[in-house]
């Protein structure tokens, strides 16, 4: 399909929302002409995000760009992992994904038609350094340079994200891969050769995606890239080496960046709820929620496992020098956080630890991915929790969307009102959070279209856009209208 715009009618036609019989409102009218056009009163007063707040939309290389043989690009764990019989679940790969490698401008117009002003994407490692370290390949910057310019002329702010989960193979077959703080000091390498050549106009990167994800499924059940089954201590030493590459990349950026280029993770965060809003319940759940993440933000934050974490480790605590620690806690700029699913309902309890995890009933419902149990007030609380634990004041939400069936109605629009249900309510819960102080300053939903969802392959679309993998063409679903809306409101449509 060539690159396209599309103008407001189309888009609305295209999504079903004027076969819906709903209002089209104009950028920047309100719930109060929304009452005005549709008669009905307006009991609700404006409850807006606040004035520059930034929306988004978020996108992974692997997941989306295909064109792994490209213009000198090295292989990945992830290309050799899904090679591999039996890891994905429909048999499939990365090899062409959603071509964005050749798409990327009809996809920044995708962008441009939510409305959205940011993107979050990642920058694959094996591009810039087809062995991992050793000789850049020009031409790998080359495709996010094309890109970034794109962005740039269609008024959209990129946010860069450095790794997201596809390390170069050669690294994997050279150190062992994140076993070893040799790949740490490799991706700080690979962090200063980014920041000096990009950050004349990426001015937000996040080091590392979800390392409490990459840890237990890459290293632990062998779930994920590369595909490790580790030892207790195997696994604490490769969260450590992780952690340790954050905080080398974060100084690696704040040598070779430009001056005022900010830096921060994108984790996710371990999330602790109060299962019902006490002040004893509350307390709980923040103590919950630094113990649970000790092992990254925490650490990231504080300079230090906590005894707790130490204790429970024992012997199998990981190994490293004392200095170790400094570089972790490097100061950064802001916190990125994925929120999906409450991940632990909290109660008060008079044990040592002073919190019980309520377990799940087995009635609790989920999304179309089983393990995405909706609990919008994730949203607020996650945040919350941040900024009050640690004090930070700049938090971005880098990812937070849900997959679904998303079949075409015999009309052809995806009615997606599972999607829209979710982002309804969370999004109410974040308006939540901003409205009291919380200081969260934009909003990346995952993701821009259907892309590969890593071992599930493509049976679990979390798009705006649907993709239709055999051609690549990409049709809008209702929540893309439901975004588009919220965006232009700057309030939950
Ligand atoms: C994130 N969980 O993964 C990743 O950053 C994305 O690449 C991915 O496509 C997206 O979320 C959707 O899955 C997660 O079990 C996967 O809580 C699983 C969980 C969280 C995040």
């Amino acid at each position: 399909m060539p690159s396209k715009r599309f103008s407001r009618r189309q888009f609305s036609s295209i999504a079903g929302w004027s076969a819906l019989g709903m209002p089209v409102l104009s950028a920047g009218s309100s719930l109060a002409d929304l009452g005005k056009e549709t008669g009905l009163p307006n009991r609700r007063a404006f409850s807006g995000f606040p004035t520059g707040f930034l929306w988004g939309t978020a996108t992974s290389a692997y997941q989306i760009e295909g064109a792994i043989n490209e213009d000198g690009r090295g292989p990945s764990i992830w290309d050799r992992f899904a090679h591999t019989r039996g890891t994905i679940s429909d048999h499939s790969n990365a090899d062409t994904a959603t071509d964005h490698y050749y798409r990327y401008r009809e996809d920044v117009q995708l962008m441009k038609a939510l409305g959205a002003k940011a993107y979050r994407f990642s920058i694959a490692w094996p591009r810039v350094f087809p062995e991992g370290v050793g000789t850049p390949n020009p031409k790998g910057l080359d495709f996010y340079n094309r890109l970034l310019d794109e962005l740039s002329a269609n008024g959209i702010e990129p946010f860069a994200t450095l790794y997201h989960w596809d390390l170069p193979q050669a690294l994997q077959d050279r150190f062992g891969g994140w076993t070893s703080r040799d790949t740490s000091k490799a991706f700080a390498d690979y962090a200063a050769h980014v920041a000096k050549h990009l950050s004349d106009r990426v001015k937000h990167f996040f080091t590392i995606n979800e390392c409490s994800r990459h840890v237990p499924l890459g290293h632990g059940n062998g779930a994920d890239a590369p595909g490790l089954k580790l030892s207790h201590s195997g696994l604490h030493q490769v969260r450590h080496n992780l952690a340790l590459g954050h905080g080398l990349a974060v100084q690696a950026i704040r040598a070779h960046g430009r001056a005022g280029t900010r830096v921060g993770p994108a984790e996710n965060a371990v999330s602790c709820i109060p299962a019902i809003e006490t002040p004893e319940n509350i307390r709980a759940a923040e103590i919950a929620m630094r113990e649970l993440n000790a092992g990254y933000l925490t650490v990231m934050l504080e300079g230090k496992y906590t005894d707790a974490f130490l204790t429970q480790a024992g012997n199998d605590a990981p190994k490293y020098p004392a200095e170790d620690l400094r570089i972790i806690s490097s100061p950064i700029d802001f916190i990125g956080l994925n929120v999906y699913t409450p991940d632990h309902y909290v109660v008060a309890a008079d044990n040592e630890r002073g919190f019980t995890l309520a377990p799940f009933p087995a009635s609790f419902p989920h999304m179309n991915a089983t393990w995405l149990r909706p609990g919008p007030e994730a949203m607020y609380w996650v945040p919350r929790h941040v900024a009050k634990l640690w004090n930070v004041k700049s938090i971005y939400i880098t990812e937070n969307g849900t997959s679904g069936s998303d079949q075409p109605a015999a009309d052809g629009t995806v009615y997606d009102v599972d999607r829209i249900m979710y982002l309804r309510n969370y999004l109410t819960q974040l308006q939540r959070a901003t409205s009291e102080g919380v200081p969260v300053l934009g909003y990346f939903l995952w993701s821009l279209m259907d892309n590969f969802e890593w071992s599930d392959g493509y049976e679990q679309r979390f798009g705006l856009y649907r993709v239709d993998f055999d051609t690549k063409r990409r049709t809008p679903k209702l929540s893309a209208s439901f975004y588009r809306e919220t965006i232009a409101r700057n309030a939950v449509a």
